[in-house]
């Protein structure tokens, strides 16, 4: 698969010693082309799991059917490596660096025997960017291979990286025999290496994603002053022209993706909502005192559950060629086919695992299905985003996915009380990670299963680069998922998110009401542009209303959840909760 040109001397040796211990029966060398991408794809149709799409409908698109037991990230398998408990903290799995190379490593001995061994080099950030940063994924998965050219910019690009830095995150992925109980995800932060064995799915086996983009990325942070965020970013375009940026960090499957490809409802006329990423942000300090942000990928692995052209036309748009559908149905004439797609499947559907579909029989696509398309493809990619530079951020937000409790948004007090909202939010849990769906958890930027290190001094991290910044965005809270008593959403969502975007700019801009409470700055009613809903006054106020007897609960909760870090965690957060409950007392 092409030449092995120019190799970077401490690239070689890695692969190398890696080859010994894994005994592939050959290495090839990944370039990112076409002609590459040909060769795998007929390789992986021989195992009847990849599926190529109906040239007519999703020209070069395939259904991927990845092994029933690998469907989602599997956080109890994921660790960081650390000779310091404490500094993995109590938001990880930890694993001593003795017990990695006993237990895990010897796992890998002879992993890889009759088999290929590819060398993935790839690039994180815009090429020429202060943000890049490159890693190699050494993997025996045609698949992850496929996806990882969508999802970040392999081959050359990334070797002159590595060449010129002599920097690279080392990272080897094993398929083995995917065993659920000998399942390991490891990360060795310090060392800039990870170790993923006994899994194929996306956010444990395409490393450059979760593995270095967020959790090792967000150690790298900490030591040289920006951050790794689980964010996605978006610009809009007033009708003068003007474009603000906002990056926005919700849990998986909340939203990211259909927020990031927004189309603004038609009564908005001359704006437009630029993507530039879905996903990941990284964030740097820039010389005019603002927050400045790239999205590290160079693709989208999004959730397509609930996805169609009135959800997100954009999404559609994007994956109709040069894409992957990972446990999706099949129609008879070979098209993806997922829940939310159309209202039923068409006669003759299989469903995800292969298996002919009759109603009644389950869902036909794993509700964690799953789009790999390139960004470039998406109609609204913003024209600047792989400006090495990055975006200038106006504002940042955390959200979750609440039944009840958080009103449809709030606005923080100033930067440290942004940092209380981010680092005490909850959300209902999804398909994205194997467990049960539905339990409200505290995650922490959304990024409890992502921080590689000990959160308490991640909030210090986001508390020390406020005090870094002179021109800080401001940090906003929003739910979409607030629902009545008979359990219906208060608020349209999807496209009419736009509406609480325009406050939020408003509010940057100091032209928008808005009244304290004791969370934060609500908007009243008449601040928020709802015409054309439908909504009675009765709803928006439920949607609204910071009932304080629930925030009493909350404070409660919050109290135990940041208990667990002792007393590493800074002392701002621990001040910001006692005036929460200073301002629900005076309520
Ligand atoms: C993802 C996730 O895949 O967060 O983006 O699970
Ligand atoms: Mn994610």
């Amino acid at each position: 698969m092409g030449e092995v040109a120019s190799v970077p001397s401490i690239l070689a040796e890695y692969v190398r010693e890696t080859a010994r211990w894994l005994e592939p029966s050959d290495t090839v060398w990944c370039w990112g082309t076409d002609e590459e991408a040909g060769l795998l794809s007929e390789e992986l149709a021989q195992t009847g799991r990849w599926i190529p799409c109906n040239p007519d409908y999703y020209p070069n698109c395939f259904v991927y059917r990845s092994d029933p037991s690998d469907v989602a990230r599997t956080e109890k398998s994921t660790y960081i490596v650390t000779a310091d408990p404490e500094e993995a903290g109590p938001n990880n799995n930890w694993m001593s660096p003795r017990e990695a190379r006993e237990r895990v490593w010897s796992l890998f001995q002879g992993a890889m025997r009759g088999k290929t061994m590819y060398v993935v080099p790839y690039l994180m950030g815009p090429p020429d960017s202060p943000f890049a940063r490159a890693g190699v994924e050494l993997t025996d998965s045609p698949y992850v291979v496929l996806s990882m050219r969508i999802m970040t910019r392999v081959g050359a690009v990334a070797l002159q990286h590595i060449e010129s830095t002599g920097d690279f995150v080392r990272g080897v992925h094993a398929l083995k025999d995917l065993d659920p109980a000998n399942r390991y995800i490891l990360h060795w932060p310090r060392e800039k290496e990870i170790w993923s064995i006994n899994t194929g799915y996306g956010g444990n086996a395409l490393l450059g994603k979760k593995c270095f983009g967020l959790r090792i990325a967000s150690w790298l942070a900490k030591q040289e002053g920006w951050l790794a965020e689980h964010m996605l970013i978006l610009g809009i375009e007033f009708p003068d022209g003007q474009t603000h940026y906002v990056a926005a960090a919700f849990p998986s499957a909340c939203g990211k993706t259909n927020l990031a490809m927004l189309v603004p409802p038609r009564r908005y006329t001359g704006f437009k909502v630029w993507t530039v990423g879905d996903d990941i942000a990284w964030i740097r300090p820039g010389e005019d005192g603002r927050l400045w942000a790239v999205n590290p990928e160079a693709g989208f692995f999004g959730v397509l559950k609930g996805t169609n052209p009135r959800t997100n036309p954009r999404a559609m748009a994007t994956f109709q060629k040069n894409s992957i559908f990972t446990n999706t149905g099949l129609t008879p004439d070979r098209c993806p086919w997922w829940e939310g797609l159309t209202d039923a499947p068409p006669e003759g559907t299989f469903d995800w695992q292969g298996r002919p579909w009759q109603p009644g029989a389950g869902p036909v696509a794993h509700p964690n299905a799953r789009f790999t398309a390139p960004a470039r493809q998406c109609p609204s990619i913003a024209p600047n985003w792989e400006d090495p530079q990055g975006v200038p951020l106006t504002a940042i937000l955390f959200g979750g996915r609440r039944k009840s409790v958080a009103p449809l948004v709030y606005e923080a007090f100033d930067w440290e009380h942004g940092v209380f909202v981010g680092a005490t939010m909850a959300s209902e849990t999804t398909a994205a990670q194997s467990g049960a769906v539905g339990v409200v958890r505290r995650d922490p930027m959304a990024m409890l299963p992502f921080c590689g290190y000990n959160m308490a001094d991640y909030f210090r991290h986001w508390i020390e680069m406020g005090r870094r910044i002179t021109r800080p965005p401001r940090i906003f809270h929003v739910n979409w998922f607030r629902t009545d008593e008979q359990g219906r959403f208060l608020w349209p969502g999807f496209g009419e998110n736009f509406r609480v975007l325009l406050w939020i700019l408003a509010r940057c801009a100091g032209q928008a009401e808005a009244r304290p409470t004791a969370i934060g700055y609500v908007p009243p009613p008449t601040a928020l542009d709802l015409a054309d809903l439908a909504m009675s006054p009765g709803q928006v106020e439920q949607l609204l209303s910071v009932s304080h007897e629930e925030w009493r609960r909350e404070a409660d909760e919050i109290e135990q959840f940041l208990a667990r870090f002792g007393s590493r965690l800074p002392k701002e957060i621990s001040h910001q909760l006692s005036a929460l409950r200073r301002r629900l007392a005076a309520g």
